[in-house]
């Protein structure tokens, strides 16, 4: 079996590997042998790269630190500032300079040069998400001829939203590279055929191969799992958090998002000021537990999001609270897994929201921690990658609080056994399309399209 080279934006340098995507990418690189390459988290004006055993497998870990300008330019600037506000539908929050469009393009360069030495015959590349694109290019023009595949974990933007980058056609450069470019869901092979049709000299071959600056490329949909049985197992032996239970007597519902402004959190605070507006017999009889750790707060969107998450659940309590009942908490940093597991178990309601989301794991795991005698409901966005395929949740649109607000009313007065059809139901898809499902599908596809 030919190794495996795997590059993604962050390394995980623990030797405790936690996370279903980490766990996944960690067992096709031992079965196959070969390196994973990242960026270390540091920021430093030495940067270095380190080259390191995996204890007890055979594969190695290439880490390698940013200059402060280039954690600027490359990841903060184009990548989180250009990239990401595009790929999810919001072109106004994009900032715009020409460093950041160079400082991407160095980084990967950099990034090219230092695979080179620890390139052999025969190698496949995987290249995971959109702070990569033009990785493949650099390493073409550098003289690899292997297999290399892109996957992006987030949505492909639109003709819109596409035409608004600095650089439209250069995207589609970069991406001609590759030998298979895989998407969250088939909605973003749709616009990524849109998009290449009017912003490239793009072909559409056939439902999955398209032709692009003269080069045949191969694209399809891989729609990312979790760890399903390790998940499940988690959440049956967490302690039940009796505390929370006693603190509140009313049914939970539970948010679990990074604090982004991608995923919907003050949407869903609004559905729910209007659901306790309208209809007053569930005041004391549901409560709200959003996580939302915090994550980019250097880039300026991130800081007014947390403004108004934070000046919402305020105003919400102000408004509804009694001397027994809080109707929001508002929690605005990491949970420990476990502890997440048993939250989501104890949840009757899962309320998955986003604007835009390439799948959205925690729907996943929602479904996974129920007990399935007595399962919760999923309320899930249309919006997210997920919603393709878990069609059994109650899907609404997030713009649209009156929607959300009569899924939760939904959601409270479900039967039992209609919570456990559905729930059944998206828990076969949950454990049969899993995240070993989703490596093994993919780097299938990636041998088959070379
Ligand atoms: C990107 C795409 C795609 C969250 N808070 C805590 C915590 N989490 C964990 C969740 C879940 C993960 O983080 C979040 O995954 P999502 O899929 O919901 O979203 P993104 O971070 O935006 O991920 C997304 C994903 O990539 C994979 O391809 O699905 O669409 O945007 O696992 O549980 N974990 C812990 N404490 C927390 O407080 N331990």
């Amino acid at each position: 079996m030919s190794r495996l080279i795997v590059v993604s934006n962050r390394l995980p340098l623990g030797d405790n590997p936690s996370g279903g995507l980490v766990v996944a990418l960690e067992d096709a690189l031992r079965s196959s042998g070969g390196v994973w390459i990242g960026f270390s988290g540091e920021v430093t004006d030495t940067p270095a790269t380190t080259l390191q055993d995996h204890p007890g497998a055979p594969f190695q870990r290439l880490s390698f630190d940013l200059s402060p300008q280039d954690h600027e330019d490359y990841y903060l600037g184009y990548s989180n500032s250009i990239l990401w506000p595009l790929c999810h539908g919001r072109p106004d929050l994009v900032r715009i300079f020409p460093e950041y469009v160079d400082g991407y393009r160095r980084v990967n360069g950099s990034i090219a040069d230092m695979m080179m030495p620890h390139l052999r015959e025969g190698d496949r590349i995987w290249v995971q998400d959109y702070h990569l694109f033009p990785l493949a290019a650099e390493l073409r023009a550098r003289g690899v001829t292997a297999a290399i595949g892109h996957f992006l974990h987030i949505p492909f933007p639109g003709p819109a939203d596409c035409g608004a980058l600095p650089n439209p056609e250069e995207l589609f450069d970069w991406l001609s590279h590759y030998d298979l470019v895989g998407f969250q869901a088939e909605r973003d092979i749709g616009a990524f055929a849109e998009s290449g049709r009017q912003l490239s000299d793009m072909d559409h071959l056939s439902d999955t191969e398209f032709r692009l600056s003269g080069r045949k490329l191969h694209a399809g949909a891989f729609p990312i799992g979790i760890d399903a049985k390790n998940f499940i197992a988690e959440a049956q032996d967490a302690p039940d958090e009796d505390r929370m239970r006693s603190l509140t007597g009313a049914k939970m519902m539970i948010g679990v998002d990074r604090l982004d402004y991608s995923k919907g959190i003050p949407h869903r605070f609004r559905a729910y000021q209007l659901l306790l507006e309208k209809i007053p017999d569930l005041q004391e009889k549901i409560s709200f537990l959003q996580i939302a750790p915090p994550t980019r707060g250097e880039v300026e969107a991130y800081q007014d999001i947390r403004e108004e998450t934070e000046h919402l659940a305020g105003r919400i309590n102000g408004q509804f609270a009694s001397l027994n009942w809080t109707p929001i908490r508002f929690i605005h940093r990491a949970m420990a897994r476990p502890v997440l597991a048993g939250l989501y178990r104890q949840a009757g309601i899962g309320l998955v929201t986003p604007l835009a989301d390439g799948m959205n794991l925690v729907a996943k795991e929602y479904v996974a921690a129920q007990d399935p005698a007595d399962p919760g409901v999923l309320i899930l966005s249309r919006f997210a990658g997920a919603a393709e395929t878990m069609t059994e949740a109650l899907i609404i649109n997030p713009h649209d609080p009156y929607d959300i607000a009569q899924a939760m009313a939904q959601a409270v007065r479900m039967s039992l056994e209609e919570r456990r059809e559905r729930h059944a139901a998206l828990l076969k898809g949950v454990v049969e399309q899993d995240i070993a499902w989703w490596s093994a599908t993919y780097l299938k596809a990636l041998d088959a399209a070379c």
